[in-house]
């Protein structure tokens, strides 16, 4: 049986972040596998351009058939599975090379928006029925974050058309929420069991449920 390699990549903190959330429970799941696939976990700069460009090495690299990105949404209550990347960088504070874009394609004359590859339904709906909270969400933001999900869809599209593709937000840390008063927070072990579940969802789950997930506001 040939193994399938699961992309799963984390940022490094940024704002007034010492830790970011998604790479503390990615790198926990580094070398996990079966024996039917094998998971790879990388770190990407919350740098626009430096982090497409690291993530487009990586999958070159290991030519995942499924890529997982995760990031930390610290607004967000729960695990956030994302439908859609939009086609422009709006940042609200400076990258951590100090960069501020406004308004600037992520890929100038790409298509407005892709949407995730992933099972995003299923995942939501996996999770939880393991008691973790999770919703689809309908936006992935104008920042680091939705611009390494956009570069990573219009790989897929015109590069790795095997890779399946798409982007996970996480809450806070307890650790971090006690440093915002009232902000949401998850543990670190329900983060590591939310992307566990969405690894597997993933790899076993061809087509996607049908099953709402659609907001009004
Ligand atoms: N979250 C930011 C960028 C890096 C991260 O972890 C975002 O949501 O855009």
């Amino acid at each position: 049986m040939t193994r399938q390699t699961v992309l799963l990549t984390g940022f490094e903190p940024f704002g007034h972040e010492s830790i970011n959330p998604s790479w503390e429970a990615v790198r926990r799941l580094d070398g996990w596998g079966e024996e039917d696939f094998a998971v790879v976990a990388a770190q990407l700069p919350c740098v626009f351009g430096a982090a497409i460009d690291t993530l487009n090495a990586l999958v070159a690299q290991h030519r995942p058939q499924v890529l997982i990105a995760v990031g930390q949404a610290g607004s967000r209550a729960d695990i956030s599975v994302e439908r859609v990347a939009i086609n422009v960088d709006d940042a609200r504070i400076a990258d951590n090379a100090g960069s501020q874009p406004v308004d600037a394609a992520v890929v100038p004359g790409g298509p407005a928006a892709y949407f995730a590859t992933l099972p995003i339904k299923a995942i939501v709906h996996g999770l939880r029925q393991a008691g973790i909270p999770a919703s689809v969400s309908q936006t992935a933001g104008t920042f680091v974050c939705n611009h390494v999900f956009y570069g990573a869809m219009h790989a897929a599209a015109t590069l790795h058309p095997n890779m399946r593709a798409g982007f996970i937000h996480i809450p806070f840390l307890p650790e971090q929420a006690a440093r915002h008063p009232g902000a949401p927070s998850l543990s670190l072990e329900t983060d590591v069991d939310a992307l566990r579940i969405a690894v597997r969802v993933a790899l076993t789950t061809a087509s996607d449920i049908k099953e709402m997930g659609g907001r009004i506001d």
